[in-house]
């Protein structure tokens, strides 16, 4: 399934022009990964919804489907479907729409529901419905520790121990064939925990820095994917993007205004040569 050719990823998500979120971080990760990312923002903001404000929204949901028209017309292929942040239904069923029209694809759904043990303002319940149901059509899901709890209808721990961090890894491996689970706290570290169907599950660890951005689990989703189509195996990309996460986060001047996000782009060219 996997080679270290240039793969084409499909990535449906929203284009924030500011605040390096969504696809401002998910497409200059893999094309310096060497692969070949095509866009498909869901909807244009001038900038993520993590504190700067009222964004100025433009939706461009019929503009993305008339392109999934125009890209299956043209017999493109996509080797993966990556999906982020969706803010509404209809912008769930481009993603369905994608997984009908390329079902070969490698399909991977971060599912962008919230964060710190809150929902994010917005997701109605009919929502949350269609992105559970989007999930369980994934050959990957990451999730963070809030949206983990919410899929697994678990409360949300404050703390966990490795050995908690790897059975709520296993009880995703359960419903979905693989997952990584980020943002773990675990004593003085934060955890991510992944699993994939009939394997043990791995957890790989950094020490907490204790600030946090919007955007990296855009910058952590883009590396794992970029990495596993590469061929690396799933333990091997997540260690790869939380190393690259924190070295992000730690190289972001601890004075710099954390609503834009970590300064990544001076590192960029660590992913393209290794
Ligand atoms: O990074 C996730 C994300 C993507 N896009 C938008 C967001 C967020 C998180 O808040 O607001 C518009």
């Amino acid at each position: 399934m996997f080679t270290d050719a240039p793969k084409r990823i499909l990535c449906i998500h929203d284009l924030s022009g500011a605040g390096r979120s969504s696809l401002a971080v998910v497409t200059p990760v893999l094309a310096v990964m060497g692969h070949q990312p095509v866009m498909l923002p869901t909807a244009l903001l001038s900038t993520h919804t993590g504190g700067l404000g009222t964004p100025a929204r433009l939706a461009t949901e019929g503009w993305c489907s008339a392109a999934l028209d125009h890209y299956h017309s043209l017999e493109m292929e996509f080797d993966c479907i990556y999906s982020g942040y969706l803010a509404s239904e209809a912008q769930v069923s481009l993603v369905e729409k994608a997984f009908d029209l390329w079902p070969r694809a490698i399909k991977v759904v971060d599912p962008v529901m919230g964060d710190g043990g809150k929902l994010y303002s917005g997701l109605t319940p009919g929502l949350c419905q269609a992105l559970r149901r989007l999930c369980s059509r994934a050959d990957l899901v990451v999730p963070n520790l809030t949206e983990a709890c919410f899929l697994l209808d678990e409360p949300m721990p404050s703390q966990l121990t490795r050995e908690q961090a790897q059975a709520l890894a296993a009880r995703l491996g359960e419903q979905y064939p693989a997952a990584v689970v980020t943002g773990l706290p675990v004593g003085r570290f934060l955890m991510n925990a992944g699993v994939q169907k009939g394997r043990s599950p791995f957890t790989v660890q950094r020490v907490k820095i204790g600030r946090s951005y919007p955007g990296t689990g855009d910058l952590f989703g883009s590396i794992l994917v970029g990495a596993l189509l590469e061929g690396q195996a799933l333990s091997a990309a997540a260690d790869l993007a939380a190393d690259f996460v924190a070295d992000a986060i730690a190289a972001t001047p601890e004075e710099a205004d954390s609503r834009y996000g970590v300064q990544f782009e001076p590192m960029l060219g660590r992913l393209a040569k290794r």
